[in-house]
């Protein structure tokens, strides 16, 4: 049986995390001789961004073939030597299956480019005049959705870049096509998959202009996922494995429904709206101070709706499309270990499995970028040129970037002080960030108050409490804005964790829910909650009933 609840995973994405051969791009040897590392951090299962062939265009969301490995990553060999190690020490690895779209190189799309019906039928192509797409729908990345072949004079729809091609999922051929795809992997020794944007696969029958959005409302949960997902869950034996599904502007109705047991569907969902609470009017590239109220009133609504209904929720705070939780959510610079560790805090003992990614775990900070000649991602410079284009000057739309683009996360993992940090001996492939100072892995290793020991003690705690892993979630103080409170109960075993959300002192009595509890974490040693009722600037403290174990 998989056991999820009292488990963490931690994020990998390959081409930031460690260059062996000197070519600047991380590869999977890298993470086979970083695999003491992680055990030594405490994870159960890595979660590989995609290192499949790919022409790399959105770094390998963008897939030319799902059994292949891109040679810039290693050989099959290679993989086969991770996947041994890693159960060794019982990790087990969780490949990323990108079943929305396929890359245009895909030999499927290009058959379907010479006019082949079979394959013109696993993508959605629609007629129309060349100057007007068959619907007004926004790509994720910026422009239309729809591209336009003239030679077939079709156009065809993609959701994100023009060179990721939107599956057609109406047709049993493509779904028998991509259940394969998941017993070859399943073969080689892989223990869980996470599905990309899976909430999107479902397209409506008709195709329709969208006259007060993108689009997104006739794709996203859309008619069909569910059966789909259920009959994924059937032919390609996803009992055996942990799953996890990307959800885009998603529901909790839907998320309930994906991961309730009993549905057959998935085992947990990430959604993303805890995430924009930044996004002034919804809107990624409009910047606004985080609005802790409504983080607060998201968390607390997902985590009360999931456990209601029997849903189950990855807990993260960030990933590699995403900026640095601790420049975005604590404080980069005085209170930088004690917000890091505040926010791992808070996040990591709610109920649900913890995602970790990689430098988190160190309290890496965004990028720090001010040219664009430094950014790598697709968004990012599409994003630059709209921006521009819509009369922001050239400093402004930096000035946004350097918060909101997905390059933040993706600078190389710090594992030393100096030039490549440690993890290359060559230029990477995208610079250092400019915040690296002071922050790497091997100055906190044996530091038993570093953001890493912190992150091992949190991880440990989860494994060995079954109140943390299983027991119920409720909310105290929610009224407040300043801090973040919760139990967790399991019969007579209760937990309390309290954070302080803000670089301020703030007051706080609980000597009446903390009286005959033990402190078992805290990022405060000189703590004055219990006896002078103030929690210092984003401490974070956890205590616990006596009797339990
Ligand atoms: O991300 C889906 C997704 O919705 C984000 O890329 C989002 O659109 C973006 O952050 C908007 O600001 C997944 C992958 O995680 C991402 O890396 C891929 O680029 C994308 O799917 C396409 O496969
Ligand atoms: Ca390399």
């Amino acid at each position: 049986m998989k056991q999820f609840q009292n488990s963490t995973v931690y994020q990998i994405y390959p081409k930031s995390f460690c260059d062996t051969n000197g070519d600047g791009i991380g590869d999977l040897r890298g993470i086979t001789e970083k695999l003491d590392y992680l055990h030594d951090l405490g994870v159960d299962y890595l979660w590989i961004t995609p290192f499949f062939r790919s022409p790399q265009r959105d770094n390998g969301y963008d897939i030319s073939n799902y059994r292949e490995i891109e040679p810039m990553y290693g050989s099959m060999q290679d993989l086969d030597v991770l996947i041994a190690r890693a159960d060794s020490l019982g990790i087990g690895l969780m490949f990323d299956m990108v079943f929305n779209h396929t890359s245009t190189e895909h030999e499927w799309f290009q058959k379907a480019l010479q006019g082949d019906k079979r394959y013109m039928n696993y993508y959605i192509f629609r007629d129309g005049d060349p100057e007007t797409p068959p619907t007004n729908w926004i790509s994720k990345f910026g422009g239309s959705a729809w591209e336009y072949v003239p030679h077939l004079k079709k156009w065809y729809l993609h959701l994100f870049d023009k060179t990721q091609a939107d599956l057609n999922w109406e047709n049993p051929e493509v779904r028998e096509e991509l259940k394969e795809i998941l017993r070859f992997w399943k073969n080689k020794g892989v223990k869980g998959f996470r599905f990309d944007v899976i909430n999107l696969i479902s397209k409506p029958e008709q195709f329709e202009d969208d006259h007060i959005g993108d689009g997104r409302r006739f794709y996203t949960d859309g008619r069909n996922v569910h059966a789909y997902l259920q009959e994924l869950h059937r032919d390609a034996g996803l009992g055996d494995v942990l799953t996890v599904g990307e959800m885009s502007s998603t529901t909790l109705e839907n998320c309930i429904r994906y991961t309730d047991p009993a549905q057959q569907e998935l085992d947990m969902s990430f959604s993303f709206h805890h995430l924009k609470v930044d996004y002034r009017d919804g809107d990624k590239w409009k910047l606004q101070p985080v609005d802790y109220r409504k983080l607060k009133d998201l968390l607390e609504t997902w985590q009360l709706g999931m456990q209601e209904n029997h849903g189950w929720n990855a807990l993260f705070w960030c990933n590699h499309d995403q900026p640095r939780t601790v420049s975005r959510f604590g404080d980069e610079g005085t209170y930088w270990k004690k917000s890091a560790k505040m926010l791992g805090t808070l996040m990591y003992l709610m109920r649900g499995t913890p995602y970790i990614y990689q430098g988190e775990e160190i309290g890496m900070k965004n990028a720090g970028f001010t040219s664009i000649d430094q950014y790598r991602d697709v968004e990012s410079l599409n994003y630059y040129q709209i921006l521009t284009k819509n009369g922001l000057s050239s400093e402004e739309a930096l000035h946004i970037l350097s918060q909101r683009s997905r390059d933040n996360g993706r600078t190389p993992m710090q594992w030393e002080p100096g030039t490549n940090a440690g993890f290359s001996e060559h230029m990477p492939w995208i610079g250092i960030s400019e915040n690296a100072q002071g922050v790497a892995v091997n100055t906190q290793l044996n530091d038993s108050d570093s953001i890493f020991s912190y992150f091992q003690k949190l991880i440990a705690l989860r494994k060995k409490s079954d109140c943390i892993a299983n027991g119920k979630i409720e909310f105290i103080a929610s009224e407040r804005e300043d801090v973040f409170c919760y139990r967790r109960k399991l019969k007579m075993q209760e937990i309390i964790v309290i954070c302080n959300l803000t670089a301020a002192p703030v007051k706080a009595d609980f000597q009446t829910q903390l009286s005959g509890m033990t402190r078992i974490l805290g990022n405060d040693p000189n703590s004055t909650l219990l006896n002078n009722n103030v929690l210092s600037p984003y401490e974070a403290v956890v205590y616990q009933t006596a009797t339990t174990k």
